[in-house]
C-alpha cells in the first residue's frame, strides 16, 4: 500500500462517512485499476476496523444499460458490509447519502465457501437461494462522474442493498422481466438477460474476480449480480420496488 493509495482510501472513506462528495483521484494522479482495487480494499478495511463485517460482494457494469448510463464499459466488483444492508420493508434516510440512486438487481446467497479458481459448476452449485434485490448506489464523487479506476477505488459506488425473500434456486434465471417501480409507476423496465446475458455468469465472474484478489466467497455471503436497468434517483417520500418475473419483489420506503 503506497502512501498515495492510503491517502485516497482515507479521503473516500471520510466522504462516505460525512455524506459529502470528494474529487476524483483521476483529477490529481495516475491511478491504475490495480491500484484502485488496493484503494478500495484499504477504504473498506477502515470500515472493518470500526466494527463492520464483510457480508458479500457486488458486481458493477454487468449490463449495457448501466455501462451506457455511466460511460464505463468494463465489469467491476466491490465489497458489501453488514452496515450497508437496508432491511426490506424498512425506511431508508436519503440524508445519510450524497446523491443516492437505486437500481434493480438479483442476489445470490452462498451456501458453501467457493475456493479461488473453482470451476463454474462448483460456483453455481454453491448457491443456496436467489432473491430480487435493490441496490442503493452513491458515488462519492461530485456529479456521479468518474473513470473506471475512480469508481473501483470508490468501492463501485456501493452504499446500500435491500434483499427480497430468498427463493429456491430456479433451473434458469435468464430472460425474466425486471421492473423498477417508484410509487407504483414503472420507472425502468428490463430483463435479467441484460446481466451478462445470464445472471449466473455474473456470479461466476464475481467468484473469479474476488478469488483472484484473495477473497474467497464465504458461506452466508451475498453476491449482487449488477443492475438490470439504468439507476434512478432515490427521492425522499417515495416507495421503490423491484419486481422480478416469477421470483418476487424487494421494496424500500424512502424517508
Ligand atoms: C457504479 C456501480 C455499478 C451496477 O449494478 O452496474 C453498479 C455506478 O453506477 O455508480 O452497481
Ligand atoms: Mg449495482
Amino acid at each position: 500500500m503506497t502512501a498515495q493509495n492510503e491517502r485516497l482510501a482515507a479521503r473516500l472513506d471520510e466522504a462516505a462517512r460525512q455524506g459529502e462528495a470528494t474529487w476524483q483521484p483521476s483529477e490529481e494522479c495516475e491511478l491504475s485499476v490495480a491500484d484502485a482495487y488496493a484503494v478500495q480494499e484499504w477504504a473498506v478495511a477502515r470500515r472493518l476496523k470500526r466494527g463492520e463485517r464483510l457480508v458479500g460482494v457486488k458486481m458493477g457494469f454487468t449490463s449495457r444499460q448501466k455501462m451506457a448510463q455511466m460511460g464505463v464499459d468494463e465489469a467491476i466488483w466491490g465489497r458489501l458490509t453488514d452496515a450497508m444492508l437496508v432491511p426490506e420493508g424498512s425506511r431508508v434516510a436519503p440524508a445519510r447519502y450524497i446523491h443516492p440512486r437505486v437500481e434493480p438487481e438479483l442476489a445470490f446467497l452462498i451456501e458453501r465457501e467457493i475456493p479461488p479458481g473453482a470451476p463454474p459448476e462448483t460456483i453455481t452449485s454453491a448457491v443456496a437461494a436467489v432473491a430480487p434485490a435493490l441496490e442503493i448506489i452513491d458515488s462519492r464523487y461530485a456529479d456521479f462522474r468518474f473513470t473506471l479506476a475512480d469508481v473501483v477505488a470508490d468501492n463501485a459506488s456501493a452504499a446500500g442493498f435491500v434483499l427480497g425473500a430468498w427463493q429456491a434456486v430456479p433451473s434458469s434465471l435468464d430472460c425474466r422481466g425486471v421492473l423498477l417501480e417508484v410509487d407504483g409507476r414503472v420507472a425502468e423496465a428490463g430483463s435479467t438477460a441484460s446481466i451478462l446475458g445470464d445472471p449466473w455468469r455474473s456470479l461466476v465472474a464475481a467468484a473469479r474476480l474476488a478469488g483472484r484478489a484473495g477473497l474467497p466467497l464465504k458461506a452466508g455471503w451475498v453476491v449482487l449480480a449488477g443492475g438490470a436497468t439504468a439507476a434512478v434517483p432515490l427521492r425522499p417520500g417515495t416507495l421503490v420496488r423491484t419486481v422480478v418475473e416469477s421470483l418476487g419483489s424487494a421494496s424500500v420506503a424512502v424517508a
